[in-house]
């Protein structure tokens, strides 16, 4: 039997027993476990122990020393212990909004959380047409409660200082600032993933265009530097898992430090991404509307339930005095407003043309259809990073997808 006293990487024959030593009380003497791999991102092993007798279950997480996605690249291990303390924080912040931490291993380098039971990867639901009308109003609480009450608006100084000390995240986040904000337009790593009837389409729009490089660059430097709010980092449809009535945010591991927009302007981009799957699979004309007019709405209906939300709690809970002054409010909003629809147009582009792409483009089978949908992402991804600091609202927002849309038709 192992005594896990150094790390190795388990299989799933490997996880029950450890579940066993670790948590000896949660399944009972006599139980029947089984165990399955079930991850599918491109970091980590995520294996579910389930007790054969009565379908209780738990989920072992555990972080690989190389990335499943390119066993070249190369990651702390610490970010399961990021991830399993910033979840263990949002689930003050934000009950019920993410998976319970029953415990960190820092020697396995392995996270035990609640089984997501009854939920379902969201990016999957949505690749399925699934419609979730909730959704706005579900994650836009979670954006206020995780991101402004992590931020100096809310939180005490000091107390926000040394929790930004806690999740300094260097390795996760030079991912980011490569595969988000640099290789997209320069491709200087030549790890870029071009869709091949789009190469020079991408090279004159993302390649050669300077002004647009300049933006990225503002962008970059605001992630590099702006820490104003304990984020997610990596908030697409494959870190939520929903259901009707319900849903679990988690996978924050890039967490960090950094402005709030990037947490917003992500779910936004991916329920673009989710529109653009409807329009070109949903043969049906019904349901094809129903699905693109809730994907499409959703994500100005995020930003206006956002502004909405976070107005509401900042009047309530301000706590720095400078804060109360008077336009300040107004001003802060607008600078998270534009971070929003940069990073948002950031995260367009990289899923469509950079390493790590989105299923809802790569899956659309007829290749002139996704050549054209890449086209509209990335054409409106531009305007969202060039207009960004003229876009207020969701209707703004929705305007420049919608003119996109159509001008690529
Ligand atoms: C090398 S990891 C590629 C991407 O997967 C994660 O989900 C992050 O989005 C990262 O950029
Ligand atoms: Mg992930």
């Amino acid at each position: 039997m192992a005594d896990y006293k150094s790390y190795f990487l388990m299989k799933a024959a490997d996880v029950p027993e450890y579940v066993r030593k670790k948590l000896p009380d949660f399944f009972s003497k006599n139980a029947i476990l089984e165990c399955k791999e079930i991850g599918d991102g491109n970091l980590n092993y995520v294996f579910r122990v389930s007790d054969k007798n009565n379908n209780k279950t738990i989920i072992i997480k555990q972080a690989g020393q190389e990335l499943r996605i390119s066993k070249e690249m190369k990651l702390s291990v610490d970010r399961g212990r990021i991830e399993a303390q910033i979840l263990t924080l949002q689930n003050c912040l934000a009950p019920g909004f993410v998976p319970h931490v029953y415990f960190y291993d820092d020697i396995m380098c392995a996270i035990a959380m609640e089984d997501m039971i009854e939920h379902e990867m969201m990016r999957t639901a949505l690749i399925e047409h699934k419609i979730f009308p909730g959704f706005a109003d579900q994650i836009s609480t979670f954006l206020v409660n995780t991101l402004l009450f992590t931020s100096d608006i809310i939180m005490d100084h000091k107390k926000k200082e040394g929790l930004s000390g806690d999740f300094i995240n260097p390795d996760l986040c030079e991912i980011s600032h490569d595969l988000v904000f640099s290789e997209p337009f320069l491709n200087y790593n030549d790890r870029n993933n071009v869709f091949e009837p789009n190469t020079e389409f991408v090279k004159k729009e993302l390649y050669e265009d300077e002004e647009l490089h300049l933006e990225a660059a503002k962008l970059k430097f605001n992630f590099l530097t702006n820490a104003q709010s304990l984020i997610h980092g990596d908030l697409h449809t494959g870190s939520v898992f929903i259901n009707p009535d319900h849903i679990f945010v988690f996978d924050p591991e890039f967490a960090f430090y950094g402005p709030m927009g990037y947490d917003i302007g992500n779910i936004i981009a991916n329920m673009f991404f989710a529109w653009c799957n409807g329009d070109a699979c949903i043969e049906d004309a019904t349901q094809r509307s129903d699905f693109c007019s809730w994907a499409l709405n959703c994500g100005g209906e995020i930003i206006d339930k956002f502004i909405q939300k976070f107005n509401i709690a900042y009047d309530e809970k301000v706590n720095d005095p400078m804060a109360s002054v008077r336009g300040f409010k107004e001003h802060y909003l607008e600078t998270i407003l534009s971070d929003t629809f940069g990073m948002a147009g950031l995260e367009l582009i990289r899923r469509t043309v950079g390493m790590a792409n989105v299923k809802d483009i790569t899956s659309i089978k007829d290749d002139i259809k996704r050549a054209k949908y890449e086209r509209i992402i990335i054409t409106a991804a531009k305007r969202l990073i060039k207009e960004r600091n003229n876009i207020k609202d969701g209707n703004m927002y929705l305007k420049i997808l919608s003119d996109c849309i159509r001008s690529q038709q």
